[in-house]
């Protein structure tokens, strides 16, 4: 495993999020050759308290050649709240679409768990590859899928956003999330560099998904209330949701 460090905030995490985030850091492993990539003011651990409750990041970031930025987030908001989240953003060189993963859980379980490989180009379609390999998975079935909200047309028709009910549909959601991990590395390894036009377009494909990612007032909030506003706003469009310069 990649997390060697002495202290985690990984086991008081919801059981879920800490298994979630050994499949996707063993996928990243086994598939990829990884090296680091340092996250911005080192911002890689970091604590807030400004109203009520701590937050304590925990980020873990890597690169290859294909993918510019590897991010895996772990977050816990005082006793309540714990989070991952997890972006591949591609290098553009390459036309490859997005993976996104974010799971919220309180003390009531998870109320939110979502994976995708979004498109990163402004048709919003995914290639014909991965369209392919999608379609040849296992259908898979939640008893509460959830709707996505309004600025969630960045999200591919294989976008899974469910709240899950039981074990068996953790356990399927982690295995789902599997698949998209692995057909992702694949594809990606095989994948060929582009024109400079089609770069062009790739970046401005990303451009529009950290837009839109921007206006998820959801994460916003839980950022402000610990750190405030300004700071907020800069760990979204630098960390969290960034381009390359
Ligand atoms: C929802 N994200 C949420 C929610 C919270 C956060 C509290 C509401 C949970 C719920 O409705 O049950 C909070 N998420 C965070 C925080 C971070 C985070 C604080 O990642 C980071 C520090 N979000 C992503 C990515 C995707 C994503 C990569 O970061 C998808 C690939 C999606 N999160 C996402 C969506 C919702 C959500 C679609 C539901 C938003 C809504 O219903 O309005």
């Amino acid at each position: 495993m990649l997390d060697t460090s002495p202290v985690s905030i990984r086991p008081q995490l919801n059981p879920l999020i800490s298994q979630l985030a050994d499949v996707i850091l063993s996928h990243w492993e086994q598939y990829l050759s990884l090296s680091p990539y340092e996250l911005p003011d080192g911002l890689g651990y970091v604590e807030g308290k400004l109203e009520g409750e701590k937050l304590v990041i925990e980020n873990r970031c890597y690169q290859t050649p294909q993918f510019r930025k590897m991010h895996l987030e772990l977050a816990k908001v005082g006793r309540g709240l714990d989070i991952l989240h997890c972006v591949m953003f591609p290098n553009p060189t390459y036309s490859l679409p997005m993976f996104g993963c974010d799971i919220v859980a309180g003390p009531r379980g998870v109320s939110a768990a979502i994976v995708d490989l979004s498109p990163a180009n402004l048709q919003l379609t995914l290639s014909s590859t991965y369209l392919n390999a999608l379609s040849q998975l296992p259908l898979c079935e939640f008893s509460d899928t959830r709707d996505l909200p309004e600025w969630g047309d960045i999200f591919s028709e294989y976008c899974l956003f469910i709240r899950p009910s039981n074990s068996a549909e953790e356990t399927q959601f982690l295995s789902r999330v599997a698949d998209f991990l692995k057909i992702h590395c694949q594809l990606a390894l095989q994948s060929q560099p582009v024109t400079l036009e089609q770069k062009t377009l790739n970046l401005a494909g990303q451009k529009y998904y950290c837009n839109k990612q921007l206006e998820n007032d959801k994460t916003r909030r839980v950022l402000e209330k610990a750190f405030g506003q300004e700071w907020a706003n800069k760990y979204m469009t630098r960390v969290l949701f960034d381009l390359p310069a």
